[in-house]
């Protein structure tokens, strides 16, 4: 089935007001002049959604959050909800990224509640899932990435709301990547995880990501792959030339 690729940046916490709208603009410029078969979106700093959502409205640039609260207001210090970032203009949120999950403690069950409170609030929920070097050495690849799936998954999630992300933890940040082979396996996994949640049809239709030292140079052959439907890309993204380079590999 043919799915739209989605490429999305992961800013991380990298932008001042400047780079990050100049960045930004530049990206939109690009795909105003020369429109890819692609979807593009940029997920930068909490506290650059507002000016990169106001630099790029009116684009085919989307651009997303890094991460929500459950909730939708409250007692939670330095935490930002899901409707605050509809508010700015975000298109989508990721959760469960394994920094996230590995600075912050953060479990699957936080993460299907933080994907449900993005549902709610009218955004589409980038679900990160991955295993650490140690599980995939101890051939637990699949068991990890099939309980979290399970486990982050919320009621009500489809298609047109939920992106899933692999993310292999000792890729991210690193410059190494699965091999091909490893990756086609992990993502025809989530594919066969989706038919059994959600249907074979909206299975079908579900993006899935890869993420974990996406560049210009290896984005082709990864991008090639049946199930992999587009890229979470960290570092790359915030080059515009590599960005635009890996969006142009799809
Ligand atoms: C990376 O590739 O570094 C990422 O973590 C993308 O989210």
């Amino acid at each position: 089935m043919a799915r739209r690729p989605l490429i999305a940046g992961n800013w991380k916490m990298n932008g001042l007001k400047a780079d990050g709208e100049a960045l930004a603009k530049a990206l939109a410029a690009k795909l105003k002049a020369s429109p890819p078969a692609v979807d593009m979106l940029v997920c930068p700093p909490a506290t650059l959604v507002d000016r990169v959502a106001q630099a790029v409205a009116g684009s085919a640039l989307a651009v997303g959050g890094q991460d929500c609260h459950a909730e939708k207001s409250g007692a939670h210090t330095g935490d930002v909800a899901a409707v605050m970032l509809k508010d700015l203009g975000a298109s989508h949120v990721i959760v469960g990224h394994s920094e996230r999950r590995a600075d912050h403690g953060e479990t699957s069950a936080d993460v299907r509640a933080k994907a449900a409170a993005a549902h709610a609030a009218g955004l589409v929920a980038i679900i990160c899932l991955g295993e650490t070097e140690a599980e995939r050495d101890g051939g637990r690849t699949l068991a990890v990435v099939e309980s979290q799936f399970a486990e982050s998954l919320p009621e009500g999630a489809s298609p047109d709301n939920t992106v899933i992300a692999y993310e292999p933890v000792w890729a991210i940040g690193t410059g190494r990547t699965p091999t091909l082979a490893e990756v086609a396996e992990v993502h025809r996994t989530i594919r066969d995880l989706a038919a059994k949640a959600l249907g074979k049809d909206a299975a079908g239709r579900l993006r899935i990501l890869y993420g974990g030292s996406m560049k210009p140079s290896n984005a082709k052959e990864l991008l090639a792959l049946e199930d992999v439907d587009g890229g979470l890309i960290g570092g790359a993204s915030l080059k515009v030339e590599d960005f635009w380079a890996i969006a142009q590999s799809a």
